[in-house]
């Protein structure tokens, strides 16, 4: 992979465990040497994408915006991650359009766990409020999810631990240690 930046784009439902693994891999990257930084909804959607909501609209934006600053970050070399929901397979093959031509690398990396578990585990209760219909359009109850037809890695997080996950990632990328 030597000096290029690539980009590592996590799909996947709330709580499938995308923000976990990106973090980790970041971490991991890191100890071995690489420059690797997350973006994901608590540093893009209160700045670059505060007028956002989540309408197939402003999610499609959300994600034109968000493959727009990855391929800025690639360019520099960075391992940049991403950790959005992405649900549209459009919005997410145009990111991959964007970066195609450039030298940078683009992984499509379905974080994939069934909706009943990400339902059972509801870490911010956000199902819960979902199905209250507090949240509209929320995805997975209200609102579809394009599951990947061709994701260059598929993580079963209801079988994987998030070690395990990142090891299937750092595979896969086939990275060195650099010291
Ligand atoms: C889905 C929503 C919604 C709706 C708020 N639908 O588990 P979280 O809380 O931390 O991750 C979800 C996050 C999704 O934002 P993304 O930028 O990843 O979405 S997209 O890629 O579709 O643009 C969830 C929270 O925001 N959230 N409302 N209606 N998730």
């Amino acid at each position: 992979n030597g000096h290029s930046g690539c980009v590592l784009w996590l799909t996947g439902l709330s709580g499938a465990g995308k923000s976990s693994i990106a973090n980790e891999l970041e971490r991991e990257l890191f100890n071995i040497g690489k420059h690797a930084y997350v973006l994901d909804g608590d540093n893009i959607r209160h700045g670059l994408g505060s007028d956002l909501g989540f309408s197939p609209e402003d999610r499609k934006e959300n994600i034109r915006r968000v493959g727009e600053v990855a391929k800025l970050m690639a360019d520099a070399g960075i391992i940049c991650i991403t950790a959005f929901i992405s649900p549209y397979r459009a919005d997410r093959d145009l990111v991959r359009k964007m970066l195609e031509g450039s030298d940078n690398q683009f992984v499509e990396v379905y974080v994939n766990a069934p909706v009943e578990i990400c339902e059972q585990r509801d870490p911010k209760g956000l199902y819960a409020k979902a199905r209250a219909n507090e949240i509209k359009e929320f995805t997975g109850i209200s609102a579809p999810y394009e599951a990947p037809l061709r994701a260059e890695l598929e993580l079963q997080t209801s079988k994987l631990t998030v070690a395990e996950s990142v090891a299937k990632v750092l595979d896969f990328l086939n990275v060195q240690d650099e010291g």
